[in-house]
């Protein structure tokens, strides 16, 4: 039995060549998942913007939602992650069967404690960020987003995620949050869990911490990386279609 674990595919809505190509190989991915896997965990970011009304959905998330649901059929248990690009839910994706989780997701395989969560919250020294986070994800901005036209509210959320993606860190600032991850990770092996699991930081890695491992799933920007865990082990892989 086996447990996937992807993150950050940034899927948009059909926009340009880039965007359908990455689109194809998570598609790939997905449809060639091992038959003995038993559940997949798509931790955060998995679309570039995500918001789901009670009567309408986003068009061109059409067909990968399908290929989401066609897992489910294969009776693979799928659990979402919020990401800091995905996390208004609405009800839609649960009503597919999909588990929704706003900040982490507990599981074990072989007595060994899994903790993974998509990491935007564990990053340090981005107070910005943290403002920022605490802007959108307050339910009086969720409440004001529900009642403009979607057409309109699409066009300002993809301006929010294009600025929040463009936003280019200097290498000293990236260092930076990517510790603010391993000492999460840390604090997390020492209450206990095996293994820490995220994503966020697009950068794929694999750290014995103590008694535990710290993961990060990368991205399907540049790496196409996703994490694998079977009989107790947990390893980095990457796709090749
Ligand atoms: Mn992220």
């Amino acid at each position: 039995m086996r447990i996937i674990i992807i993150s950050d595919t940034h899927i948009k809505f059909n926009e340009n060549e880039e965007d359908r190509a990455r689109r194809a190989r998570v598609t790939s991915f997905l449809q060639n998942l091992p038959s003995d896997t038993k559940l997949l965990v798509l931790n955060g970011d998995i679309f570039d913007l995500w918001f789901d009304w009670n009567n309408v959905i986003i068009a061109g998330y059409y067909d990968f939602i399908h290929e989401l649901k066609s897992v489910i059929n294969r009776g693979i248990k799928v659990v979402m992650l919020a990401g800091n690009h995905d996390f208004w839910f609405n009800g839609f994706l649960e009503r597919l069967g999909i588990e929704i989780y706003s900040d982490y997701f507990i599981t074990i395989d072989q007595q060994k404690q899994i903790y993974i969560t998509h990491g935007d919250k564990h990053t340090s020294n981005d107070l910005r960020y943290f403002i920022f986070r605490f802007l959108l994800r307050n339910s009086l901005t969720k409440f004001i987003f529900n009642l403009v036209h979607p057409e309109l509210s699409l066009n300002i959320g993809k301006k929010l995620s294009r600025s929040s993606r463009d936003r280019q860190d200097s290498p000293e600032i990236t260092k930076r949050k990517n510790q603010g991850l391993i000492d999460f990770a840390k604090k997390k092996i020492n209450e206990g869990y095996h293994f820490v699991i995220m994503g966020h930081a697009h950068n794929p890695q694999k750290i014995k911490i103590d008694d535990g491992y710290y993961l990060n799933s990368g991205d399907w920007i540049v790496h196409d990386s996703y994490i694998e865990i079977t009989a107790g082990q947990a390893e980095l892989k990457y796709y090749n279609q």
